[in-house]
């Protein structure tokens, strides 16, 4: 059954042990083995996560400060940092592609990575999976958690299992085993919903799934019954996909006939700016540099760009600046073949300015 084409992979799921709350404790040694808490000090904050000294007292992410302190009174509430946070994040990124360049980072703490064939010449997933924790370790003086199987679906969830600073292998022939006991709320693309709606047909566990037909599962949760069929079988083929970032994103137009007049060049640039925003939104990207293209029928290239302090993220202030850079920078009358906008310098790029995704929470 195996050939070249459908070898089995080795897929490793790491996952930051308490990231932000292990960040302020090694980072102020007042903090460590105490119940701390990320965020939630303030009026009506709410928790990014807490240490596992908290967790005892039944403390969690997204939990609002005021509950946190009635659990467990103690608890010391930290502001975070996320300067800190997402050094560390690059500084385990490097070790990762250090192993592989099949990265596949799913947050700041965590990440898939495909090690089926490994950079250095480890030949077990697991030593592998050691080795990179073992590295974290030595290089953020923090502890994380690896799950190793075949699968991003399995490796995931075993990530989970032995937290924190765990190690767990789930083998290709384990995976039945384990998957037919899994709870149904484990299984990825079950949510609250569906998970109630499951139980509601006496499907608690994967070997209750796995009784159902494909055509049931289609006809009670739509297309996405499919996929419950397919991975209660052990059957995960999403490639581990490295995130290509995309440095600018782009909407021109070339006209049959040229431009020759401010007039026509503003008609085209509305149109332009329509599409780039519906894109800039569908990519959920948000850049601090606007760039005007323009190439004259004599094939030259005029390109000025503007870099605002904030973001553009408004298309009236987009506009503006797009009409502003158009009007300073063409001479009525030239020949235009071509016109285009991009938005450049995307703050998820940039460390040093807290992008939108690094925070999964508004504090
Ligand atoms: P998680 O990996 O979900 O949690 P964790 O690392 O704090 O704890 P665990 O040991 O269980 O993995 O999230 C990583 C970081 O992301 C977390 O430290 C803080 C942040 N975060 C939020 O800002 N909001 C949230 O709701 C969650 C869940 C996490
Ligand atoms: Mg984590």
């Amino acid at each position: 059954m195996k050939d070249s084409l459908d070898e089995v992979r080795k897929i490793i799921h790491i996952d930051m042990d308490a990231f932000y709350a292990s960040v302020e404790q090694r980072d102020n040694p007042e903090l460590k083995g105490r119940a701390i808490g990320v965020g939630g000090g303030e009026k009506r904050g709410v928790l990014t996560t807490c240490s596992y000294e908290a967790r005892e007292y039944g403390v969690r992410s997204a939990m609002p400060g005021y509950r946190a302190k009635e659990l467990c009174p103690h608890i010391i509430f930290v502001p975070p940092r996320f300067d800190a946070y997402s050094k560390v994040s690059r500084q385990i990124r490097e070790i990762f592609y250090s192993y592989t360049d099949l990265v596949e980072p799913l947050s700041l703490d965590e990440a898939y990575l495909d090690v089926t064939h490994c950079k250095k010449p480890i030949p077990y997933a697991t030593d592998i999976a050691r080795a990179i924790k073992d590295d974290i370790f030595n290089t953020t003086q923090l502890t994380s958690s690896a799950g190793v199987s075949y699968c991003k679906f399995i490796a995931k969830i075993a990530s989970d299992m032995n937290k924190p600073n765990g190690l767990m292998v789930i083998k290709p022939h384990q995976a039945m085993r384990f998957l037919e006991e899994l709870k149904i709320e484990k299984f990825y693309g079950v949510g609250k919903v569906t998970a109630g709606k499951m139980k509601a047909l006496g499907i608690y566990k994967g070997k209750d799934l796995k009784k159902i037909r494909e055509v049931d599962l289609v006809s009670k949760f739509g297309k996405v019954g499919k996929f419950y069929f397919q991975i209660v079988r052990g059957i995960d083929k999403r490639p581990v996909k490295p995130n290509r970032t995309r440095k600018s994103l782009a909407v021109e137009r070339t006209t049959e006939t040229d431009m020759a007049s401010l007039q026509e060049l503003e008609i085209k640039l509305e149109d332009i700016l329509d599409k780039l925003v519906v894109r800039l939104e569908k990519t959920q990207k948000i850049g601090r540099t606007l760039t005007l293209k323009l190439k004259t029928s004599q094939f030259d290239i005029i390109t000025r760009s503007k870099t605002v302090e904030g973001i553009l993220d408004d298309k009236n202030d987009i506009r503006e600046l797009a009409f502003s850079l158009l009007r300073s920078n063409y001479t009525e009358g030239t020949p235009i073949r071509l016109i285009g906008l991009s938005v450049s310098n995307f703050i998820e790029e940039d460390p040093d300015v807290e992008g939108t995704q690094q925070l999964r929470l508004e504090l």
